[in-house]
């Protein structure tokens, strides 16, 4: 392949609802762009990006797909992603490494909820976003209600460059009211002919002229002027119109295709080819020194690693786009994530799982490195001396959550490995290891994400194993002030053990000063604080430990080990064995032995004096609150929130966004197993929403109740 320049490079990612037509787009484009000599298709199992064994059994996409098409000297490089919401890491990925994304539309439903999930993406990045028309050849196309959901949904940029003729099963010509010309196609699809525009389709072709000049005309000042003076604009001020419109968002030109026809595919790739920006007409990315970086070929090397793959017969793939420099075979450079070298030995560009090699990658471009031994997705490459990072992509927050098991404990470490690779494919399901819930959680963005991750298990790896409701990783703590006294007193044979604690606990909210008065049982009791220890628990909260021994009842050196025996407490809470979270504890008073006293007396009598003194300071059980944020469209907002509240869900807000309502609620983690699944039935799959952790509170007198009465049947089985 030849090395192509930085202005001859684009970058574009296929966005759309699931059954819209991107893979097939893809292969129409890399048809046309003659990276292959036979068009596959979904239904033949053969297209060049769903190369994957679960694409092939589902018939979607599951994973973005990197992909190149050279086209009229410039080299098209496509990133196909899957349209099923569940799988969203890699649109996200593949927009953050692309310049421009072009949406399809099904013609025969027009703007589908997919569609408009996949245009805020876009939108959210502010990424340019060309409009493609797919399946004008289906006997049910109906163009006219495509156009008019996409100017009500997308808005008034929405500006048509083309519109079919014969639509329908006869499909075979599109007229380009840009260069104002008819494009006809062959049975077979590819290269158009030119004609010039029928006389009785030439009216609509002028209108629609029209409009276009009007808005190429309203992105740039001069040509503004020049239309005002004019009354029109060549085609070259209009093509300059709408490059300089798509980059700002002003514009979103709308073409015509069949993908699976092969129709209109040459003059969408043309437009790209010509029209779509490159990485040098968008803002610079800027590094973690806060400059920007330049994509320039003569800069030093500076690469980001957006995607991991892991393949047959090779292992890891690691698919980065170039920032600055020129990027070599053989080039030394080094990882700024962990400090590594790294030697770039080989250096690919990818069409699915084919690989081309290539000598010299410019900026903007994309491609492949394979054989690292320290890189993955999110990490930066640079020539040595510079530590440049990116901000990188912004995965979205995982929603969904299952405890998984093998079902055979000798396949436990084999599943490690799997799920490390599975991790690094996509990096949206995210592995915890939970010492505290004894169990393995998998996090993911859906039921149906993490079924598919299942399907790879059993038949990819060959780990057959079981899905089961995980954990909640609930807290303890008290609700009011108690006081306990422990005697550890111990007579075996030689030395004895002996050890004893007075104590007082309280709930610690932080700000709060510590007590100088305790009173209980009748008693009042000064307490003098010689000294106090602050500690963050590593499960959140924190522990307050306070020395208020006067007159060397207890010896200083035995401190430590009575607050080692509380820690032991704090980690197995009197009600579920949860962690304990949030208590201040006096110790104030004890007695010695002057010859059996030992740290591991006054651990135990620590230990026991606390545990008392919590089952009666009103232990109560926390849980763990998400902040959830739902869009949901304005019909169905009502059945959201009934919905929300039957989950003990407390609305905070509401706020209209876009023909969207966006509902903001607190809801208890315990509430929100399968909450993905639900909210898809109540909406029909127009609904999106996130969640992320925000505190623990306690929880109401029933769910104590309910959580402890479960915790003590499964201890009872165990
Ligand atoms: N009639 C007709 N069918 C098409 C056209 N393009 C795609 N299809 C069919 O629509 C179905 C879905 O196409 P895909 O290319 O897999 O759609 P996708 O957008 O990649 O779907 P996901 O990967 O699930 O997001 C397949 O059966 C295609 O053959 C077209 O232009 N005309
Ligand atoms: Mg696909």
């Amino acid at each position: 392949m030849k090395t192509y320049q930085t202005d001859q490079i684009k970058n574009i990612t296929l966005l759309g609802n699931s059954g819209s037509g991107k893979t097939t787009l893809a292969e129409a484009m890399l048809f046309n762009g003659g990276v292959i000599e036979r068009r596959g298709t979904i239904d033949g199992k053969n297209t060049v990006s769903d190369y994957r064994p679960i694409e092939h059994e589902n018939g979607n996409s599951i994973l973005s797909t990197v992909l190149y098409a050279e086209y009229q000297n410039k080299k098209i490089n496509i990133l196909d992603t899957p349209g099923l919401d569940d799988f969203s890491g890699g649109v996200i990925s593949s927009l953050y490494a692309s310049d421009c994304a072009v949406l399809t539309l099904n013609v025969q439903n027009g703007v589908e909820v997919g569609s408009e999930i996949h245009f805020r993406h876009a939108e959210k990045v502010h990424k340019p976003l060309i409009l493609v028309i797919n399946g004008l050849d289906h006997e049910k196309a109906n163009f006219e209600k495509s156009i008019e959901m996409m100017k009500d949904r997308f808005g008034s940029n929405v500006s048509l460059v083309q519109f079919p003729v014969n639509e329908g099963v006869g499909f075979n010509s599109v007229i380009d009211v840009l260069k104002m010309k008819m494009f006809q196609y062959q049975k077979e699809g590819g290269a158009a002919k030119v004609a010039d525009i029928p006389a009785d389709q030439l009216q609509r072709a002028e209108e629609l002229h029209a409009e276009l000049v009007e808005k190429a005309a309203e992105s740039d000042e001069a040509l503004m002027e020049s239309y005002f003076s004019n009354d029109t604009l060549t085609e070259e001020e209009i093509r300059k119109g709408i490059a300089k419109g798509i980059v700002t968002r002003g514009m979103f030109p709308v073409f015509c295709v069949s993908a699976k026809n092969n129709i209109g595919v040459d003059q969408l790739l043309d437009f790209i080819a010509s029209e779509a920006p490159s990485i040098t007409d968008m803002p610079p990315v800027v590094n973690s020194k806060g400059k920007e970086v330049k994509p320039d070929p003569s800069g030093p090397a500076s690469v980001y690693v957006f995607k991991s793959s892991i393949e047959e017969h090779i292992g890891e793939i690691n698919y980065f786009r170039v920032y600055s420099g020129k990027i070599t075979e053989n080039l030394d450079v080094v990882n700024s994530n962990n400090s590594t070298r790294e030697r770039l030995s080989q250096l690919y560009v990818c069409a699915g799982k084919n690989r081309v090699r290539v000598t010299e990658l410019h900026p903007g471009d994309l491609g492949a490195f394979v054989k690292l031994k320290n890189t993955k997705t999110d990490h930066t490459l640079n020539a040595p001396g510079n530590e440049w990072r990116y901000e990188g992509v912004r995965f979205p927050e995982p929603k969904y959550r299952v405890a998984i098991k093998a079902q055979s404990e000798s396949d436990d470490e084999k599943l490690g490995e799997a799920l490390n690779k599975i991790h690094l494919e996509d990096p949206t399901i995210i592995i915890e290891y939970s010492k505290e819930l004894k169990q393995i959680i998998v996090h993911g963005q859906g039921e149906y994400h993490l079924n598919i991750m299942k399907w790879h298990l059993d038949n990819i790896y060959k780990i057959p194993t079981t899905f089961s409701p995980p954990k909640i990783p609930y807290r303890e703590t008290i609700t009011k002030t108690a006081q306990a006294d422990y005697r550890h007193k111990k007579q075996s044979g030689g030395a004895g053990q002996f050890g004893e604690v007075h104590l007082i606990i309280e709930p610690f909210v932080d700000g709060t000063p510590e007590m100088t008065l305790a009173k209980f049982s009748g008693k009042e009791l000064k307490l003098s604080i010689r000294d106090k220890n602050e500690i963050d628990l590593d499960w959140g909260g924190k522990l307050i430990y306070v020395n208020c021994i006067v007159g060397g009842s207890i010896d200083a050196r035995f401190m430590p080990a009575i607050l080692k025996g509380i820690m032991e407490k704090m980690e197995v809470g009197p009600l579920t064995g949860s962690y304990a979270r949030d208590i201040r504890v006096y110790v104030y008073d004890g007695k010695m032995h002057p010859v059996d006293s030992n740290e591991i007396s006054f651990r135990l009598a620590g230990r026991n004096a606390f545990s008392n003194a919590f089952k009666n300071a009103g232990p109560r059980i926390l849980e763990p609150i998400y902040d959830v944020e739902i869009m949901v469209p304005s019909d169905r907002m009502g059945d959201v929130i009934s919905d929300l509240q039957g989950r003990r869900g407390m609305v905070l807000g509401m706020a209209s966004e876009k023909r969207f309502e966006v509902i903001k609620a607190r809801v208890p983690l315990a509430e929100m197993n399968k909450y993905s699944t639900a909210l898809s039935s109540i909406t029909g799959g127009r609904a999106l929403y996130s969640m992320k952790f925000s505190e623990y509170a306690q929880v109401p007198g029933d769910v104590q109740e309910a959580v402890i009465k479960a915790y003590t049947e499964e201890d009872e089985d165990e």
